[in-house]
């Protein structure tokens, strides 16, 4: 309740600022540790969805923080709250993405007794983050929060926990808002552009690289007409396919796990390579093999709105401090040298992109999920957004799926399973006339499929398609490489997910043939409501290319 003497609780305070920041979502599990800041949300227009567990509050913050470029918020109760929210904080830090976690705290009078649920937070999140802190004063507030905003967004984005003593919440103060925040564009220097183009005149087989987070779709229009002008050969890395319109001339095609040989050879092949945006962490650098640490041997130049990444893992030839928006707004002052040498090869990388990822191998078993993808690329909307997790089943959508708009997909680079439902769930609530398409393995389902319940709780029509091979697929790969024969902790005894959908008041079917797909799929967004499709996938198809069986012969062989 407000007062009329223009005093607010913590609680009030705290929301006022999600207002002025410009919130106008975030996702709880609620705990009675900071039942003073969730009565602040009663008369508040800033939009609360209620989770079933703290790791879908944090995953569906996160997904908010990479779809807008502003901090996703989520709430959460002391120390079995936090540490279940902190997959989607680990999420948060490697995929480079806005998130503020507000932690519910014990009262200040009963810190460092471990009072019920007490963590020490800068303990426990300080390496995980960018920055933990508490606040012990409610007058401090705005100041904090406006940093906790600053501090999210800024250089390369990552997450903020804020830890609230619940007695602090209940304090009345009489307190300024916060001006409202606007993240920090860092601008290339003239010279900065200057040295690329020379770069560029110098280069025979350049390639451009553009991965990480701090994009727009403008900032992503701007590249694209820039690779024009130049006939530049263009790569996503790894989960950041939608940076880049994959039917663009100049696409050569996506730097992740298991990518094309051709893109690969290109990659290596090349002069000039400019990353921009990303870290070129593990799976983009293909396990830190593609080029020589610290120096590689190409001329290396690396945009990042970090200061700190720059010269990291990798020594640039030329560093270029600066926001890939920032970037990209200046590309048009880059001249094309005379003659652009490498105008015919760009063709031939697009066309090795198109055929690597036209059609399907055969699969065994009655589904191929391949045809699946192709034919969901066919019929969805060119503006679909497509959530994932992780498991060998995203192979299929990173190889056959072509993204043609900025933010698009939705998925961890981080690798993380269980991200799929709750960051559908996110999307879907702040875009809701999008279409949202979630795919999921069957163990990464499991992992927070009970955020589907929120799903239905709040109308959320998005269809989930659950690729079921009764297996913890890619680590039953890894397996059979390794230990052939050797099964162990790999297989599932799934439930009928269909069953499982409608138990939940939503729409359930199943698919045991490709043919039966596209009626299925035509059911689950006719029903209007939340939706699985539990696509039956034999366990021998665990990825695009090799079976599980000629993956373990072809171990036990070398094994011989
Ligand atoms: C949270 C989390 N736990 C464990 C892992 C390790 N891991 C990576 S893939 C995988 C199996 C995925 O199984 P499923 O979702 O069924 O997909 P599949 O590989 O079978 O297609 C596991 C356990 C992980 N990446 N993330
Ligand atoms: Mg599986």
């Amino acid at each position: 309740m407000r007062s009329n003497d223009g005093s607010r609780t913590g609680g009030e305070v705290l929301v006022d600022q999600l207002i002025a920041h410009g919130v106008r979502q975030a996702f709880c599990v609620p705990g009675e540790s900071y039942l003073a800041a969730l009565d602040a949300f009663h008369d508040r227009d800033v939009t609360l969805t209620v989770c079933r567990q703290e790791g879908g509050a944090a995953i569906m913050a996160e997904a908010v923080g990479k779809f807008t470029g502003r901090p996703g918020i989520c709430f959460t109760t002391r120390g079995p709250g936090a540490t279940n929210a902190s997959a989607g904080i680990h999420i948060a830090r490697q995929d480079s993405s806005p998130v503020i976690m507000f932690v519910g705290q014990v009262a200040r009078e009963a810190r460092e007794r471990e009072a019920f649920q007490e963590i020490d937070f800068r303990a426990v999140f300080g390496s995980l983050t960018k920055w933990t802190t508490e606040i012990d004063d409610a007058a401090r507030i705005p100041e904090i929060v406006s940093r906790a905003f600053y501090t999210a967004t800024s250089g390369r984005p990552g997450p903020v926990v804020v830890a609230l003593p619940e007695d602090m919440l209940t304090d009345r103060v009489v307190v300024a808002d916060a001006p409202p925040f606007e993240p920090v564009e860092t601008w290339p220097g003239l010279s900065d552009m200057a040295r690329l183009q020379k770069l560029l005149w110098a280069a025979e087989r350049p390639i451009l690289l553009v991965g990480g987070s701090r994009w727009s779709e403008n900032a992503c229009a701007a590249v694209m007409r820039f690779a024009e002008r130049l006939a530049l050969p263009v790569a996503t890395t790894f989960r950041r396919g939608h940076l880049f319109d994959a039917m663009h001339p100049c696409y050569a095609g996506d730097l992740g796990i298991g990518p094309n040989p051709k893109l690969l050879a290109r990659i290596k092949d090349a002069d000039l390579v400019i990353v921009v945006g990303g870290r070129l962490g593990e799976i983009p650098s293909q396990g830190y093999t593609l080029f020589d640490i610290p120096g590689p041997r190409t001329t290396f130049v690396h945009v990042h709105p970090s200061a700190e990444e720059l010269g990291r893992v990798y020594h640039p030839h030329l560093a270029i401090h600066a926001t890939p928006t920032a970037f990209a707004a200046v590309l048009e002052g880059v001249q094309p040298p005379n003659e652009i040498r490498w105008r015919e090869a760009t063709p031939t990388a697009h066309a090795d992109y198109l055929s690597w990822t036209e059609k399907p191998n055969e699969q065994p078993g009655t589904v191929n999920f391949g045809e699946v993808m192709v034919w969901l690329r066919e019929h969805l909307p060119a503006d679909a957004i497509l959530c994932s997790g992780a498991g060998n089943f995203s192979a299929w959508i990173h190889r056959y799926y072509r993204f043609r708009r900025y933010v698009t997909h939705i998925g961890p680079t981080s690798g993380s399973m269980g991200y799929g439902v709750p960051a559908a769930v996110a999307i879907k609530r702040i875009e809701p006339q999008r279409t949202v398409v979630c795919f999921s393995g069957d163990g990464d389902f499991l992992m927070n499929g009970q955020e589907f319940a929120t799903a239905v709780q709040y109308g959320l029509p998005f269809v989930v398609i659950v690729v079921d091979n009764s297996l913890y697929g890619t680590i039953r790969m890894h397996q059979e490489r390794e230990y052939p024969g050797r099964v162990v902790a790999t297989e599932l005894k799934n439930p009928d997910f269909a069953a499982y959908a409608r138990a939940f008041g939503g729409f359930g079917v199943t698919v045991d043939k490709t043919a039966d797909f596209a009626a299925a799929y035509a059911a689950a967004e006719r029903s209007g409501q939340p939706a699985i499709v539990h696509l039956k996938v034999d366990p021998e198809a665990v990825t695009p290319t090799a079976t599980l069986s000629a993956i373990r012969e072809k171990a036990l062989a070398g094994k011989a």
